[in-house]
């Protein structure tokens, strides 16, 4: 790879990419090289799949946590990471990006029907799949209590749902519930 740009990616796209992210040109064309061997890494299309994205970024969270990663990153909902929606999503997750970029990124995460809230249901699915990845088995009276305490201290205004300015307050908090869900490596550097 001569480090250039496919006829995918136009000059306007590396602009657009420049603004949007916290990429500089250099690392842009590094992760193009990248989302060239993960996109083909398994299924030569160009596009990654929830299998290459998990592979290649070396995801061992639970598969609710992985799917719901992946749904983020894909913006356009097509079942498929483009190469845009690759550097625009690793510029909110990686190690590079600003803790509001990482707060929004997991927002998302937990916020299932992206209707700009999370609610008992989708702060349930994420700690259990958490709960999963441990040895800690709870029973479902457990969960639901645990859910209850959270929302208990985090739904400051009780109206049953947590919004984006609650969810902030209670990361500042706990900054382990993001921590788990963002790459602490750099993935710029991606060993092969
Ligand atoms: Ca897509
Ligand atoms: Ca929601
Ligand atoms: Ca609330």
């Amino acid at each position: 790879m001569g480090g250039k740009f496919s006829s995918q990616v136009s000059q306007e796209d590396v602009i657009e990419l420049q603004q949007k992210t916290h990429f500089d040109e250099m690392e842009l064309m590094s992760l193009y090289e990248q989302f060239t061997r993960i996109s083909n890494s398994q299924i030569r299309d160009d596009l990654i799949d929830q299998e290459e994205f998990r592979e290649a970024l070396g995801l061992t969270n639970s598969d609710y946590i992985v799917h719901r990663i992946f749904s983020v990153f894909d913006e356009n909902g097509d079942g498929f990471i483009n190469v845009k929606e690759f550097i625009c999503g690793l510029s909110f997750m990686s190690k590079k990006a600003t803790f509001e970029d990482k707060l929004k990124f997991v927002f998302r995460i937990y916020d299932l029907d992206r209707d700009g809230f999370i609610d008992k249901e989708e702060l349930y699915n994420v700690f259990k799949a958490s709960l999963d990845q441990t040895a800690l088995s709870l029973t479902e009276e457990q969960m639901r209590s645990m859910i209850d305490s959270t929302f208990f201290e985090a739904d400051l205004n009780h109206d049953g749902l947590i919004s984006y300015d609650e969810f902030r307050l209670m990361v500042i908090k706990h900054p382990q519930m993001i921590d788990s869900m963002t790459l602490n490596k750099d993935l710029i550097a991606l060993p092969k």
